[in-house]
């Protein structure tokens, strides 16, 4: 099959999953074409099946915003004409799946559409009325729409009401970056001594990541355990995260590190992981500390909840509810056996549910039946 891919090439979660997947594509045999604005991150060698078409945006005096949606949109014509594509797999409902039908009406082609949601693609821009309808349409003339995880399926039925069956597939990792086990010698680096406990947070330091529960959960687990706060990311949030933890007198013991791109290796500081967000799809962070054998914390927003089996595999809290997480957090880190207990149950399930090739074997099938 020939394929086309759009996603946002930066470090986002969306990019990561379009990108893995393309990667995976190439890798049983499939013509694999990235139509982006940039080279997604994660493709760091060249692979013979993989084509990468950069769309470069050029700014006119007479436009007072360039026009990247139309330029997409020709691009992605251009290769599905000059490479015969079946498919277009567009990742993110805005502009992406717009753009993905506008070029199929400019190639005048009858390529096949696939569009995934992510996240904020409908709980956000999903409510703001003036690209409402423009999502709705989006959805209903692509041919199949994806959803990475129910709870974004059921959002996306209430907040945009489609006619259109979504069909949900799970967000993969690739599972041979990640290793479980401890880096004590990365840990001394940063100063953490062999007895201190590592919480860990890694995001784009947006208001949704909710970054205050992140500390505030710390301060209060600092106050029984030995222990350091790694938060990894960086984004708008940043500066207030360090004037909080400073005003909460744990700023010793956070460590800001950044952006970091071998995010795998920092995984292998942490203890235990936390995802406090009032706003997340899916969490791909939580399959990320999970792989690296690190059990997670995560609330009851959106898709986290069918990520983390609560009390089984990790532990799941009401939004805002730091005092819970805390607890949690305490009663992980003081019991071995049960750290040991809820690190092998969460290993096994996720191996099972969150399976690279099951679940790209998925997106092939879908791409097969629709040129079938
Ligand atoms: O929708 C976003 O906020 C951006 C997007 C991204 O590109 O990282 O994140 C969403 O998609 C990820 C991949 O499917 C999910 O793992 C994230 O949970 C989701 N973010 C939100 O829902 C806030």
């Amino acid at each position: 099959m020939k394929i086309g891919i759009t996603c946002y090439p930066t470090m986002g979660g969306s990019g990561i999953i379009a990108t893995e997947l393309g990667i995976n594509m190439a890798e049983k045999g499939h013509e694999v074409h990235f139509i982006t604005s940039n080279t997604p991150f994660r493709i760091q060698m060249s692979h013979p099946n993989i084509t990468i078409h950069q769309v470069d945006v050029n700014q006119y005096s007479v436009f007072q915003y360039p026009p990247y949606d139309i330029t997409l949109a020709t691009k992605i014509a251009e290769v599905i004409n000059s490479y015969d594509l079946d498919i277009l797999h567009m990742h993110y409902a805005v502009p992406h799946a717009i753009c993905g039908i506008l070029a199929k009406q400019i190639s005048r082609s009858d390529v096949k559409i696939v569009t995934t949601l992510h996240g904020t693609d409908i709980t956000v821009l999903g409510y703001d009325s003036t690209l409402k309808e423009a999502i709705k349409f989006g959805i209903e003339d692509s041919d199949v729409v994806t959803s990475v995880s129910d709870s974004l399926k059921e959002q996306t039925y209430q907040i945009i009401e489609p006619y259109k069956e979504i069909v949900t597939v799970y967000n993969f990792i690739n599972e041979k970056d990640f290793k479980v086990g401890k880096n004590l010698e990365l840990r001394r680096q940063y100063g953490i001594e062999d007895d201190e406990k590592v919480l860990m947070h890694v995001s784009n330091f947006r208001k949704v990541k909710r970054i205050e529960d992140v500390i505030k959960t710390f301060q209060l687990v600092r106050q029984v355990i030995k222990s350091k706060l790694v938060l990894v990311g960086d984004g708008p949030e940043l500066n207030e995260m360090r004037c909080l933890a400073k005003k909460l007198g744990v700023e010793k013991d956070v460590l800001f590190l950044g952006k970091r791109s071998k995010i795998q290796t920092y995984y292998q500081m942490a203890d235990l992981f936390l995802l406090m967000s009032e706003k997340e799809s899916f969490g791909l962070v939580l399959l990320e500390a999970m792989y690296s054998g690190v059990p997670c914390i995560g609330t009851t927003a959106g898709g986290m909840k069918e990520v983390i089996k609560h009390q089984e595999t990790g532990y799941i809290v009401e939004i805002g509810d730091y005092t819970s997480a805390s607890q949690f957090a305490i009663q992980i880190l003081t019991d071995e056996q049960l750290y040991k207990k809820m690190q092998a149950a969460m290993l096994m399930d996720i191996k099972q549910r969150f399976n690279s090739n099951q679940i790209s074997k998925q997106y092939e099938n879908i791409y097969l039946e629709l040129i079938r």
